[in-house]
């Protein structure tokens, strides 16, 4: 079977571990979020891109799903040392490798799609995982405080103020001119379902959706999501700082909603949501708490065994031996 995903970081990342485990002989194509990206003394890091590729890849620090495990900070501290400016980033010495090989091969001309292609050839996460757009975007914030109304990059929003401070706006610079990147629009055409991963609704699938004919390309395909949000608060990370920054509830239900019908065809919520309702969606309640790859495994074939009801319905069933 043909999968896409459209993923974001920690959530995303830990709920794919559990989809390649159950759908071991599917093609899975993952759409990886870009908007977290930020550049740092001269070096590109894209968080989310690379927690795919090292939770995937069996590289991750598995207690705060992103970064490198066995990790030492050397090079952090040196930096520091000199008053090297931003402190609040823990980049590690070996997280640093995958920085420098991005950006030489980004100041080399190669774009983003291609490199991380490069990097993966050592990781081998077991997917093919595409930048969202191989142009420059980032996310940033609005807020208002001491210095007054100004625009910081997420990672310091999301990181040095742990979202403390309300998010007045969240924008997307560069959402305008940026393209899909290679091979997006096909793998999404070429798809037998795609699947939402409980990434953040806003700075991580929100973002995808940004980008040109993404959301159009999915409005053709059977997609099922899986709520991000258990009985009104998120499973974990700050989505709900992020909800309420665009007047969002945070509920299964104000979720889908901001996804909307015409993208959405199935949504996998927690019991404790089982009212969930939208018309031309169909609603399907079960544990979502992804407490180890098995648990995520189990959310993963729910996903695909409601991709597989609905196609059924419609008449139009998935191919491949995985489907059930
Ligand atoms: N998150 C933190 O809360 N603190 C950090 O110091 C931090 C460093 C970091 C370094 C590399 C990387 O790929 C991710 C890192 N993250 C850190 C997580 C990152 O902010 C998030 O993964 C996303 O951008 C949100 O999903």
């Amino acid at each position: 079977m043909r999968i896409v995903a459209l993923a974001g970081g920690i959530g995303g990342a830990r709920f794919l571990r559990g989809l390649l485990a159950v759908t071991p002989s599917s093609e899975i194509t993952v759409i990886g979020n870009t908007g977290d990206d930020i550049s740092l003394y001269g070096l590109r890091v894209c968080p989310d891109l690379d927690t795919v590729m090292y939770t995937l890849g069996g590289g991750i620090n598995e207690e705060q799903g992103w970064g490198r495990q066995k990790e030492s900070y050397v090079v952090k501290e040196e930096l520091a040392a000199y008053g090297v400016e931003p402190q609040w980033f823990g980049l590690g010495d070996r997280d640093f490798a995958t920085h420098i090989v991005r950006t030489q091969m980004i100041d080399a001309g190669y774009p983003l799609s291609a490199v991380t292609e490069a990097l993966c050839a050592r990781w081998e996460p077991g997917v093919r995982l595409i930048p969202m757009s191989d142009d420059r975007t980032e996310t940033h914030v609005v807020i208002s405080d001491e210095q007054g109304r100004r625009a910081v990059h997420f990672q310091e929003w999301w990181v040095r103020l742990r979202a403390s401070v309300p998010a007045e706006q969240i924008i997307l610079v560069g959402a305008d001119e940026a393209k899909p990147a290679p091979g997006v629009l096909q793998a999404i055409a070429d798809a037998d379902v795609v699947i939402l991963p409980p990434s953040n609704p806003v700075v991580s699938i929100g973002t995808i959706l940004q980008i040109k004919g993404i959301r159009e390309a999915l409005e053709a395909k059977t997609v099922v999501g899986v709520s991000p949000i258990v009985g009104g608060a998120p499973v974990r990370g700050m989505a709900d700082a992020c909800l309420t920054a665009i007047g969002v509830d945070t509920t299964a239900q104000a979720v889908l909603e901001l996804y909307g019908s015409p993208l959405m065809d199935g949504w996998l919520v927690a019991e404790e949501d089982a009212g969930t309702a939208l018309d031309g969606v169909l609603v399907e309640a079960r544990p979502l708490i992804m407490h180890d790859v098995e648990s995520a495994g189990a959310i993963a074939q729910a996903a695909l065994d409601l991709a597989t009801e609905i196609a059924a319905r419609r008449g139009t069933a998935p191919q491949g031996e995985d489907a059930r």
